[in-house]
């Protein structure tokens, strides 16, 4: 298990309680690679016969779920397994990708609907920073519509899975926001 995890994470394993985190977003956002970038050591990739990918990590209590969002909404009542207890939503965005930014909108939203999902607090991450044509975090969150959302812990933190750039941050605030609500 590498060093970025345990040492963003350690904070939490005090806690007896199992913490469940789910990792969504559009394909192509960038979620793989900052659990790569988090040097998780070995995430199970399960593909159950209604298929859909879920990218699954267990590590003492942390278990950390992960799949890609948009498209096909058949599939939408299956998710349902993965909510139980979640303490936090992660939402990944492309900040490069303006064409799709209402589709991550609107999934983010019909997520954020789900009962077993109101208590949850929910970390964006505007990805891509690194490119020159990413939206700010800013515009990112004025394009979600972030601030509709009432009575929920949210944060939007600039980020570049690609530099490993944000993510502590963005985690940091998370944790902090989990230990809060867990004691
Ligand atoms: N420039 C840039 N590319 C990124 C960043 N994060 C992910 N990518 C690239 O975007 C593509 C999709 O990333 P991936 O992690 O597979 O997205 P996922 O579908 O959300 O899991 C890959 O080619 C990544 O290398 C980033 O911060 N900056
Ligand atoms: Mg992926």
């Amino acid at each position: 298990m590498g060093n970025v995890f345990s040492s963003i994470f350690g904070r939490l394993w005090g806690l007896q309680k199992e913490i469940r985190i789910l990792i969504l977003g559009l394909d192509g956002a960038g979620k793989t690679t900052i659990l790569y970038k988090l040097q998780m050591g070995e995430v199970v990739k399960t593909k159950p016969t209604i298929g859909f990918n879920v990218e699954t990590m267990q590590y003492k209590n942390i278990s950390i779920n992960m799949w890609d969002l948009g498209g096909q909404t058949s599939i939408r009542p299956y998710w349902r397994c993965y909510y139980a207890n979640t303490a936090a939503v992660i939402f990944v965005v492309d900040s490069t990708d303006k064409e799709r930014i209402d589709v991550a909108k609107k999934e983010l939203h019909l997520m954020l609907k789900e009962e077993e999902l109101s208590d949850s607090a929910l970390l964006v991450f505007a990805n891509k920073q690194d490119q020159p044509a990413a939206m700010s975090a800013a515009e990112v969150s004025k394009a979600l519509n972030l601030v509709e959302l009432k009575d929920r812990s949210w944060s939007i933190v600039a980020s570049s899975a690609l530099k490993g750039e944000g993510l502590s941050e963005g985690l940091d605030w998370l944790i902090d926001v989990i230990k809060e609500e867990q004691m």
